[in-house]
């Protein structure tokens, strides 16, 4: 069999790499995440390693020569041209379906190994690492981990071992991205997300927070004016923290309230969930809204959703410069790996996760190490 390691920044990518050097037929023996240091060590570039290896089909006759008897060296020199045969020329049936049926065996066999690769202890552990929906990718990154630290100590590693494994891999992949929540410093924070995911509950408590605890003088937009309950919903909050609503239909509008809105320190803009996947939607939130450097920009998501109904939302926003992620209903659900695989995915920080109902209560500014510890709530 061929073996060949090939790097890449993403496993398909890797893959094309195998394909193009070993063929269809290569296998995968086994893949890990490798982080390499550039421009002493202040930029991290994140890399998949890949093992691929492919049985060779190709049997060389190798003609019997004995060494050269004329010449003065008794070495045995390699024909130059040996000549090559093909199997499927020249091998008769039986032959060929028995070579594939070997050929099925040692790929059976190969499987085989890799699944005892991973030692008996880690298993339970590694279903916890599904059951919480990480991406295979980041629970492939675990294992290797496990698998390293388990051998240097030479004695199995306890739940409490690999969950300390755990949470260096993932402080690791995310530490370079921005976490926590607003500055106070920028004067609009835009709140973007799909519809019901809870972006208004959430910006009132953000509100709550500037206003109780920072003495922030602030004030609302929606441009949420679908619905007439989303801008009732929204005055009531405002009524409780006595700040002033505007509501906006066109550029227009979002102009006028900006200039009534000059006094104040913080603007929170809420916007309509429900028109995301037209393209016009997010062009026309583009033009309206103010994107430049007095403004910090969220997207929020629930964690009850499916991760690939996030992904298609996340990319619907690519065009809106996000700065970070608020996940929500986090108390609503026990498996949060998609908030960890969408970080490390996109490249994109966390600003706050919400856990309930209560405003302004059920809110918690990301930091990394309590992001981390979040993994184990609930079931570890
Ligand atoms: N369990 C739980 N419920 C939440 C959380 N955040 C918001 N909700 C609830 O989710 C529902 C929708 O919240 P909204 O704030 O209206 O959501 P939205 O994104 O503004 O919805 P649209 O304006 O319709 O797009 C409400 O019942 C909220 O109370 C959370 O962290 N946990
Ligand atoms: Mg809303």
């Amino acid at each position: 069999m061929k073996m060949k390691k090939y790097t890449a920044p993403s496993i398909p990518e890797a893959m094309k790499l195998v394909r193009a050097e070993l063929g269809e037929d290569a296998v995968i023996i086994n893949s890990k995440v490798v982080v390499t240091k550039k421009l002493f060590g202040l930029i991290k570039q994140k890399n998949f390693e890949v093992l691929a290896g492919v049985d060779q089909v190709e049997t060389k006759i190798m003609s019997p020569r004995l060494p050269d008897l004329q010449t003065n060296t008794n070495q045995y020199q390699e024909p130059e041209e040996q000549p090559k045969l093909h199997i499927d020329d020249t091998l008769s049936k039986e032959l060929k379906n028995e070579i594939a049926d070997l050929k099925l065996m040692m790929k059976s066999m190969q499987k085989h190994t890799i699944q005892s690769e991973l030692p008996e202890n880690f298993l339970p552990y590694i279903d916890f690492l599904k059951r919480q929906e990480l991406s295979e990718e980041l629970i492939t990154a675990i294992s290797d981990e496990l698998f390293v630290h388990q051998k240097r100590k030479g004695t199995l590693l306890m739940r409490e071992d690999m969950k300390e494994i755990t949470k260096e891999v993932l402080r690791k992949m995310l530490f370079d991205l921005p976490m926590g929540g607003l500055s106070y410093e920028k004067k609009y924070i835009n709140v973007f997300g799909p519809t019901g995911v809870g972006k208004t509950t959430t910006i009132a408590k953000m509100a709550a927070r500037a206003v109780l605890e920072k003495k922030k003088k602030i004030g609302f937009i929606t441009t949420d004016t679908y619905r007439i309950a989303a801008i009732e919903q929204l005055k009531t909050y405002a009524n409780l923290l006595q700040a002033p609503v505007e509501i906006v239909y066109n550029a227009n509008d979002y102009k006028k309230a900006i200039e009534n809105f000059a006094h104040l320190d913080l603007i929170f803009i809420d916007t309509a969930g429900r028109n995301y996947k037209e393209a016009k939607y997010v062009d026309d939130l583009m033009q309206m809204i103010n994107f430049d450097e007095e403004a910090e920009s969220y997207l929020v998501l629930a964690l009850t959703a499916k991760e690939s109904d996030m992904e298609a939302i996340i990319q619907q926003f690519s065009e809106i410069p996000i700065g970070k992620y608020i996940f929500t209903k986090i108390d609503e659900t026990n498996s949060i790996g998609t908030m960890y695989n969408l970080m490390i995915k996109y490249n994109k920080g966390l600003a706050y996760y919400t856990n309930g109902q209560e405003v302004p209560e059920d809110i918690e500014v990301a930091e990394l190490e309590k992001v981390l510890e979040l993994f184990f709530q609930g079931e570890f």
